[in-house]
């Protein structure tokens, strides 16, 4: 397989609602997409960094500058016998985890597509529905907060996530337990509380929360496993599993009971595979993260969600919780038992409305395999 043509470009689009998190309120959301072509088919992958570094340390930007200098020239017109190449071929590129998984994951559409089945099948995937769950974000007020989930539970998602801060904690868990009984609940601190907040967790452990994600830094592995030991509740870490090798030391250290997988985050879908076979190895349950994609986006995750030890709801809703139009058509839906049926159609498997990538397209540039010797690179 052959990668002959890289397109690279910035898209905005208006999310349905705002969501807001520890770090930031959001009304629309700007990513990269990346079109790759060869062997007359075309492959997809988007990039989950984000217009600031908030989540992450990789922003729009940087992905831009990283795929466009370092990436591209090092996928373009090379002999790869499979998508597990890619991510070994980026090794000198420290980081940037975010930039190499959009094309790596594009590679991984693309050779599915080759071989004329879906992602799901190629990746290992053991399941054809996966199960929903939803990330609510900061409210105005615990009445809205209790609108919200009340709506998501009609939807038949089979659990709600919360995002939590200093100050929308306690008694955010406290009107969802109140009013909505034992639903299967977790929250997402997004790395707000420090080790000083331990007796204040504390407090969330009468709740019988199914996980606390990510409540310290977004870097910590020690602080987590001290946490941990305080805490009854199972720690979930996200942002600071940066790769398999932290994922590692999280676990010898007790630092988490269980791990959300981004595959952005590990530098696409080959790493996400080995984070998950550790985690099945270790008995830490994994589940998909969410990085309010596209139908692109979110389709890649159905795939991955497909494998084994995916064993908890994801973070993988239906696309009109954020955008409408989404840029496929027919979108993705869930049903009303709060699954998700996997695409079956080769690669993403999804289709794409170009004219909606179009309008929603801010930026773009074009990078082809080298002709002979001399790398060719043009903006367009
Ligand atoms: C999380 N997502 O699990 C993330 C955080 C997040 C669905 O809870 C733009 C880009 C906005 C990335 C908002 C969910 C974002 C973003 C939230 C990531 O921690
Ligand atoms: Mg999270």
């Amino acid at each position: 397989m052959q990668i002959e043509r890289l397109e690279l470009r910035l898209l905005k689009l208006p999310l349905v609602q705002f969501f807001e998190t520890s770090f930031s309120r959001v009304v629309e959301k700007q990513f990269l997409l990346v079109t790759l072509e060869g062997g007359g088919l075309t492959a997809y992958g988007e990039c989950v960094a984000d217009v600031d570094p908030y989540y992450s340390s990789e922003t729009n930007d940087t992905a831009w500058h990283v795929i466009s200098a370092f990436i591209a020239p090092r996928v373009l017109g090379v002999e790869l016998a499979h998508p597990r190449e890619v991510f070994p071929a980026l090794k000198a590129i420290r980081g940037h985890n975010m930039a190499k998984a959009a094309v790596e994951m594009a590679a991984w559409d693309l050779y599915a597509r080759q071989q004329g089945q879906p992602l799901t099948r190629v990746l290992g995937g053991t399941r054809d529905r996966i199960a929903s769950g939803v990330s609510i974000g900061i409210q105005d007020s615990l009445d809205q907060l209790a609108r919200k989930v009340e709506h998501e539970l009609a939807a038949g998602y089979q659990r709600i996530k919360i995002k939590i801060k200093p100050g929308w904690d306690v008694a955010a868990v406290e009107t969802v337990r109140a009013r909505f009984g034992s639903v299967p609940l977790m929250v997402d601190a997004n790395a707000a509380y420090t080790l000083a907040d331990a007796a204040h967790l504390a407090a969330l452990d009468r709740y019988g929360l199914t996980m606390i994600e990510q409540p310290l830094d977004y870097d910590d592995i020690a602080d987590h496993a001290a946490l941990q030991r305080q805490l009854a509740t199972p720690i979930c870490l996200d942002e600071s599993i940066k790769s398999v090798h932290a994922a590692e030391q999280a676990i010898a250290a007790g630092a988490c009971r269980i791990i959300n997988i981004k595959p952005g985050r590990v530098g696409g879908y080959a790493e996400s595979i080995r984070l998950h076979d550790l985690c099945a190895r270790h008995g830490i349950p994994v589940w998909h993260g969410g990085m309010l994609e596209s139908g692109i986006g979110r389709a890649a995750n159905i795939h991955l969600a497909t494998l084994e030890n995916f064993s908890l709801p994801g973070d993988i809703a239906a696309s009109q919780r954020y955008f409408n139009p989404d840029l496929i058509d027919p979108p993705i839906v869930v049903d009303a038992d709060g699954t998700i049926a996997v695409p079956q159609e080769p690669g993403l498997g999804v289709s794409i409305v170009p004219d909606r990538i179009d309008r929603a397209t801010l930026r773009r540039a074009v990078f082809v395999a080298p002709l002979a010797s001399s790398a060719v690179s043009r903006g367009v």
